[in-house]
């Protein structure tokens, strides 16, 4: 009897704990959604980053750079709407993070490891950067880590680069460094590039995005081997946002993406060399302002976005009305005689003349394109085709087709145009012979003067970074530019 009765109050207690179990695991999951869950009711994906060309800044046209873009694409794919918040510093940066209520994730150009690595948990790796040491072109060049004693060192504060840096002073004692939490990198290049410190660390990507705007900064030498750049997410057992994350980032490096933006971003990097680099910022400042209403006015009426029209102008002729080829082909756009007249431009020399009639001639050219092609490389087509002819063009797409790449995109197309200057592959194509590795010089330059006016003409810019490293540009600044249609960009 006793026994029976035992048994039973057992029974019943195992019963009673099992639904007690039951309960509270059914409410906490009722109460507590994964992030991942979160961040689909809200609707909204909450990214955490740094105001810099390399990462995240704002023009006219919005929110660009290549962080941005990655983001957006991400939350894209999760049906999303995407917010940004900035941070000051890295620290900042990685404080916000941790914070309860604190943004989804930091995109922001980190480099995974030291101290960090146990306040986080870093995605799959996008980018692979190598560590640089700068120094100032004149100076005597540092080669390796003993010269980088008794030489005035900042880098940022809570980097990467500073951990480097501490490591590196175990060995040789006398190096001394500054970390800086005030500074985004751009100001530490430009300290460099006026001689205000010796030498910082900067991430390959960032350096080559930024070498135009600071022509005497040059490379000492690489800091140890390249790694890959990496998102952050709150440290948490909960995995189902990162899984995305991660998913999002191989697929993005197989079907292109990456190397889309790569390309966009740092791809033309070395294009202009730093004489180019620098002759570009003089001619902004002394050139550009007296051509500046032209293309402004060309591009309103054309809805298209003046700065391209700038960029090409400067590519054809750098700004010089009276430019002649050997060719024949004249002016500031560097017009055919065949194109001026189908375009009603009666004195190609004639500045004002030149860029309406090449405004009008590229907008033509574009508007010629199958519809198959897709901006932004719509626009990149445009552009070659202005420059080669779209005959051409279409043999370049034509051979792309047959080497199974995609005809409608640029970085494929761009590859197939040098071959129509070797025989072997222009006697099979319908137009024949044509430099066609020129035209991707051509568009290349063009993307790179384009982006530097872009980013020369958003709102921070004025008076702002560029006009204290020297490259001030009274014309651009002064006067407000229009919106501009997005698919001009990436
Ligand atoms: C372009 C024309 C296209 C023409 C192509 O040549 O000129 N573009 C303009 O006039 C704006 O119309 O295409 S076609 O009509 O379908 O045949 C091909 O002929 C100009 C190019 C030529 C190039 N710059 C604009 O990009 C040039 O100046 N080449 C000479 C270089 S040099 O003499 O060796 O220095």
């Amino acid at each position: 009897m006793l026994a029976l009765t035992v048994s039973r109050v057992r029974r019943t207690a195992w019963f009673l704990a099992a639904c007690i179990f039951l309960l509270i695991s059914g409410c906490t999951e009722a109460k507590v959604p994964t992030a991942l869950e979160r961040v689909q009711k809200d609707g909204v994906l909450r990214v955490i980053t740094r105001n810099s060309p390399a990462t995240y800044f704002q023009d006219r046209n919005g929110d660009t750079g290549f962080e941005y873009e990655l983001a957006k694409r991400f939350a894209d794919s999760l049906g999303v709407k995407l917010e940004i918040e900035t941070a000051d510093n890295l620290d900042d940066l990685y404080g916000q993070l941790g914070r309860e209520g604190g943004p989804n994730l930091a995109a922001a150009g980190l480099t995974p490891g030291g101290d960090r690595s146990s306040q986080v948990r870093y995605s799959h790796s996008y980018l692979d950067v190598t560590p640089q040491v700068v120094f100032r072109n004149g100076e005597q060049r540092p080669t390796r880590p003993e010269d980088l004693e008794d030489k005035r060192i900042v880098v940022l504060k809570g980097s990467s680069h500073a951990a480097q840096l501490a490591e590196l002073k175990k060995q040789f004692p006398r190096i001394t460094y500054r970390e800086s939490d005030a500074d985004e990198m751009v100001d530490l290049l430009r300290m460099v590039d006026v001689g205000e410190i010796d030498v910082t660390l900067v991430d390959s990507n960032e350096l080559a995005m930024n070498q135009v705007y600071f022509p005497n900064v040059r490379v000492a030498f690489d800091l140890g081997d390249s790694r890959g750049l990496a998102w952050a997410l709150p440290a948490s057992d909960d995995n189902s946002l990162l899984e995305k994350v991660n998913a999002f980032l191989d697929k993005a490096k197989q079907d292109g993406l990456l190397q889309r933006l790569k390309d966009r971003y740092y791809g033309h990097v070395d294009v202009l060399g730093y004489v180019g680099a620098y002759t570009f910022a003089q001619h902004l400042q002394q050139r550009l302002p007296k051509y500046e209403q032209h293309f402004r006015q060309s591009g309103q009426k054309l809805e298209a976005d003046w700065r391209l029209l700038a960029a090409i102008g400067y590519q054809e002729s750098m700004w010089q009305p009276d430019a002649t080829s050997k060719t024949g082909v004249r002016g500031l756009m560097m017009l055919t005689n065949r194109t001026a007249q189908a375009m009603g431009v009666a004195n190609r020399l004639d500045a004002k003349q030149s860029i309406q009639g090449g405004s009008k001639y590229y907008i033509q050219v574009k508007d010629e394109l199958p519809e198959s092609i897709q901006d932004p490389d719509r626009t990149w087509f445009a552009l070659a085709a202005y420059n080669i002819g779209g005959a051409h063009l279409d043999d370049a797409r034509k051979l792309a087709e047959q080497e199974g790449l995609n005809p409608n995109k640029w970085l494929d197309v761009k590859k197939m145009l040098p071959r129509l200057a070797q025989k072997q592959w222009y006697r099979k194509t319908r137009y024949g012979y044509a430099r066609g590795g020129e035209t991707v010089h051509f568009v290349q330059n063009i993307r790179r003067y384009y982006d530097i006016l872009t980013w020369v003409t958003q709102p921070q810019m004025e008076g702002g970074q560029l006009a204290e490293s020297g490259l001030h540009l009274p014309g651009v600044n002064k006067t407000k530019p229009q919106d501009t249609p997005s698919d001009e960009k990436l």
